[in-house]
């Protein structure tokens, strides 16, 4: 009797679960369709170069000739894809030598200005713009420090290059240049605002 009452007991206990489970289920996909017919609503209304400290934050990243032609394309996109940010712009082409100096201006007093200018326009660069919450600073956080001597184990800089003047990628530094940069690079019409259906299991807060 006692036995059949702790079976009934615990019945009871894994119905409750499975119940509570079904709810939790049934809310995410709620919130999901939610979040996704406001998208489809929001998105239109993304200005090309995002909303700074928002999920739709966006960078303006790119991979130098050296990145292109070291076959490195896949490798860089797919750190910043992994990490959760969504790719809203991306193209291939060669920067003439003016537009290098004009995306490099603030360094022409530098000495290896001209070097930068030439080594940027020396090939196709991939341009993209990713978006997400805290991309700026996390993008240059996965990017790494200047130098590849210096930059941590773990950044591309750190695992995928060795010399400064060599150093694969390009990454806005702050709010300002993002915006400035993305302009630059990319025409209105070129930047996707699109919804991704696991956007709730990236962006979503507790
Ligand atoms: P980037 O703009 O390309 O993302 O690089 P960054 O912010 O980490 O560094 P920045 O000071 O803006 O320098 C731009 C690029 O110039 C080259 N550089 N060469 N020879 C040198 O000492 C030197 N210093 C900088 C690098 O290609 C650097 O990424
Ligand atoms: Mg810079």
């Amino acid at each position: 009797m006692a036995a059949s009452t702790a079976l009934i007991g615990v019945a009871a206990l894994v119905w409750t679960q499975l119940e509570q489970e079904e709810d939790q289920e049934q809310d995410f996909f709620h919130k999901l369709l939610q979040t996704c017919s406001l998208d489809v609503e929001a998105a239109g209304t993304v200005p090309v170069d995002g909303i700074p400290g928002t999920v739709n934050e966006r960078t303006f990243i790119a991979i130098k000739p050296d990145g292109v032609n070291r076959g490195l394309i896949a490798e860089i996109i797919s750190r910043f894809e992994s990490k959760g940010f969504k790719l809203v712009g991306i193209k291939i082409l060669t920067p003439t030598k003016d537009f290098a100096e004009k995306h490099y201006a603030d360094l022409s007093a530098r000495p290896f200005f001209p070097g930068l200018v030439k080594y940027f326009s020396s090939g196709p660069v991939v341009a993209m713009v990713w978006e997400g919450k805290g991309a700026i600073l996390t993008g240059r956080k996965i990017i790494g420090a200047t130098d590849p001597t210096k930059a941590e184990p773990g950044t591309i800089r750190g695992d995928l290059c060795i010399q400064v003047g060599r150093n694969i990628i390009h990454g806005s530094d702050g709010v300002e240049s993002a915006s400035h940069e993305i302009k630059l690079w990319f025409k209105p019409e070129e930047v996707a605002n699109w919804n991704r259906s696991l956007d709730p299991w990236i962006s979503e807060a507790n």
